[in-house]
C-alpha cells in the first residue's frame, strides 16, 4: 500500500527520492540486502522492483513443475529456516510464498517501489551520487546495490522465421497461465533444468510433444518426498536439528566440488548413476542414444528429475535431434525437412547470464556503461565490486554462481561482505569507495587460475557458463566456504576511499 502510494507521490511530482542505499531487485539477493541494512541500522533504503510483488526469478518462474533442484532445508536463508516445507525438495509456489513471508516478517514491503524498472544509472562523480531512473521515477542513491540477479532476463533463440509464427509462444520464465494446452501440438525447445520440469507437467494433458534438443543433459534421481508431520513438529520443536540437517546437506553437496573443480575422475561414479538412472527409465535404444550426452557430468548443470526420461518416452512425445532450420507460421521444420505442425512453442531456453542486460543500464565514473567496461569479459572485486564504480556493489554477480548447491549460502556471503563495506564508509566517513584495478585484476587471475582443469572448461561441452571468449565468467570455481571465507571481512587494501570531508571541499 504505502510503496504505491510512494510510487504515486513520486511519479505525480516528478521529484527525486533521496536514498542512502538503492537496492535493485527482490529476490533473495535484494531482500537478503534490505534485512542486512536493517540489522546495521540503516532505515534510509529503496528496493527497487519491476514487478508487482517480491520473488525475482521465484515470482517469474511459474511454469508448471517449477521447482527447486537443491533441498529446502538448504535452499532457504539461514537465519529464517522454515520447519513447515511440505517437500524435502520445493516447488515453486512454496519457495514464492517463502519470499513473501519474508518480506512480511521483516517488515520490508514499506521499503518497496514496485513497478520500478531500472532503465539508467549513472554515477555523478561531482555529487558522489548515482542518478537511478526508474519506471517509477527518480531517486538519488549514495550507494547501489544491483541484486538484478543472472536468471532475470529471458534469452529468446534467434530462429529464422520465429517472428512469423502464428500460435502460443512461451518463455518459461513468462509463462502464460491463461493458455490451454490441452490436446495442443506443443514444441520445446531446450532440454535445461527448466525442459526437464516443464515437459513432464505438461505431457499427459498435451495432444503431442516434440522436444526439440541441442543438447542432451545428465539426469541423476531426484530424491524428493513428502516431509512429515513429525519431522515439521521436530523442526519446530528443535530448531538445532534443522541446522544440523541443513549442514549436513551443505556438506554433502561440496563433496562434488572435489570433482567437478579437483579432479574430474571423482565424477566417475555420479555419472555412473546418471547413467543408471537413464537406462532403467529409456528402454527403446533410438531414444537412449539420443538422450545420452557425450561429455563429462557436471560440466553443464546436472539436473535431477525421476520423470523426464518416462516423459519424454510417452507415446505422445518425441526428441527431436536434428536441429531446428526454421519455424513458419503453423509449424517446426527441422533441418532434415520434417515439419511438424505446431499450435504453441515453449521456449525453455534459458536467460542472459553472460550479458547482463543490467550492465548495459549502468553507467560508471568514466561514462561507459558496465556492458562497455566487460566486453572483453566481465571482472570484478570478489564478483561484488567494479573498478570505474564507486559505492556500487553486485549480488549474484560474475563467478558467484554455484551449479552445485544453494546460491542462497552465496548471496548470504555477497550481503555481509557488502554489509562490511557499507560499516568501513561509515566508520571511515567515506564519500565513496571503490576498489582497484589491481584488485581486479589479481581476482581475475585467481578465478582463472581455479577454473583451469575444472570439468566446466575441459568437460567437453558448451555451456552459458562460459563466455564467447570461452572464459568462466559466472561460476564460483571452488568450494563455497571459500568463497566465504573471502568475503568475511572487507578487503579494505583492495578499495580506495574518498572522504566526506574532501567532497564537501570539492563542491565548495
Ligand atoms: O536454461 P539453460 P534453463 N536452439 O540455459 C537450449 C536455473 N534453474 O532455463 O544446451 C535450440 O540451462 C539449450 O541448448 P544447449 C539453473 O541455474 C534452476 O533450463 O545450449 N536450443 C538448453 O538445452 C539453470 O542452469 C532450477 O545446446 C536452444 C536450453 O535451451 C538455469 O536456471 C530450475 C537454443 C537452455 O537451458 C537456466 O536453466 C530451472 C536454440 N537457439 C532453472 N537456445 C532449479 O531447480 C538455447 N537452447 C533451482
Amino acid at each position: 500500500m504505502t510503496s504505491t502510494m510512494e510510487n504515486t507521490r513520486a511519479e505525480q511530482s516528478g521529484a527525486t527520492r533521496e536514498v542512502h542505499v538503492a537496492v535493485i531487485g527482490s529476490g533473495f539477493a535484494g531482500l537478503g540486502m534490505a534485512i542486512q541494512l536493517r540489522k546495521q541500522g540503516i532505515e534510509d533504503f529503496v528496493v527497487l522492483e519491476r514487478g508487482d510483488d517480491v520473488g525475482g526469478t521465484w515470482r517469474d518462474n511459474s511454469y508448471p513443475g517449477a521447482a527447486c533442484d537443491v533441498q529446502s532445508n538448504l535452499y532457504s536463508f539461514s537465519f529464517a529456516p522454515n520447519p513447515d516445507w511440505p517437500r524435502t525438495y520445493s516447488e515453486q509456489p512454496e519457495i514464492f510464498a517463502y519470499l513473501r513471508g519474508i518480506a512480511d516478517r521483516y517488515e520490508l514491503r514499506d521499503k518497496h517501489v514496485f513497478g520500478a524498472e531500472v532503465t539508467a544509472a549513472t554515477w555523478d562523480d561531482a555529487a558522489r551520487r548515482w542518478d537511478v531512473e526508474t519506471t517509477a521515477g527518480a531517486f538519488r542513491a549514495k550507494v547501489l546495490v544491483s541484486g538484478a540477479g543472472a536468471l532475470a532476463d529471458p534469452s529468446y533463440p534467434d530462429i529464422p522465421g520465429i517472428e512469423t509464427f502464428a500460435g502460443t509462444v512461451m518463455h518459461t520464465a513468462r509463462w502464460d497461465h491463461e493458455h490451454d494446452l490441452a490436446g495442443e501440438r506443443v514444441a520445446v525447445i531446450g532440454t535445461g533444468a527448466s525442459a526437464i520440469q516443464v515437459v513432464p507437467a505438461i505431457q499427459p494433458r498435451v495432444g503431442s510433444i516434440a522436444v526439440y534438443q541441442r543438447t542432451p543433459p545428465w539426469v541423476i534421481p531426484r530424491g524428493d518426498r513428502p516431509t512429515t508431520p513429525f519431522e515439521r513438529a521436530l523442526y519446530r520443536r528443535f530448531p538445532a536439528v534443522q541446522k544440523a540437517v541443513r549442514g549436513a546437506l551443505y556438506a554433502g553437496r561440496e563433496f562434488l566440488v572435489l570433482g567437478m573443480a579437483k579432479n574430474r575422475r571423482l565424477l566417475a561414479p555420479v555419472q555412473k548413476l546418471a547413467r543408471t538412472h537413464l537406462e532403467r527409465q529409456v528402454r527403446d535404444p533410438q531414444l537412449r542414444a539420443a538422450v545420452t550426452p557425450d561429455y563429462t557430468i557436471g560440466c553443464k548443470r546436472i539436473l535431477i528429475s525421476n520423470d523426464w526420461y518416462p516423459a519424454v518416452s510417452a507415446p505422445n512425445a518425441e526428441v527431436v535431434t536434428a536441429g531446428i532450420a526454421e519455424i513458419r507460421p503453423h509449424s517446426v521444420v527441422t533441418r532434415d525437412g520434417v515439419e511438424r505442425p505446431t499450435d504453441t512453442l515453449v521456449l525453455a531456453t534459458g536467460f542472459h547470464v553472460t550479458d547482463l542486460p543490467i550492465a548495459h543500464r549502468i553507467t560508471g565514473r568514466d561514462g561507459r556503461t558496465l556492458a562497455q567496461v566487460w566486453d572483453e569479459g566481465m571482472v570484478t572485486n570478489r564478483g561484488s565490486a567494479v573498478a570505474g564504480f564507486p559505492n556500487l556493489f553486485l549480488l549474484v554477480g560474475p563467478n558467484v554462481g554455484v551449479g552445485h548447491t544453494s546460491m542462497v549460502y552465496m548471496i548470504e556471503s555477497q550481503v555481509a561482505y557488502v554489509g562490511e563495506a557499507l560499516r568501513a564508509m561509515a566508520v571511515e566517513g567515506l564519500a565513496t569507495l571503490e576498489t582497484t584495478p589491481a584488485a581486479q585484476e589479481a581476482y581475475r587471475e585467481l578465478i582463472a587460475q581455479r577454473s583451469a582443469g575444472t570439468v566446466w572448461l575441459g568437460g567437453g561441452c558448451g555451456s552459458w557458463y562460459l563466455d564467447r571468449h570461452g572464459h568462466n565468467t559466472t561460476l564460483w570455481p571452488d568450494f563455497t566456504f571459500l568463497f566465504r571465507r573471502l568475503t568475511r571481512e572487507l578487503d579494505r587494501e583492495n578499495y580506495t576511499g574518498t572522504p566526506e570531508r574532501e567532497t564537501a571541499g570539492v563542491a565548495a
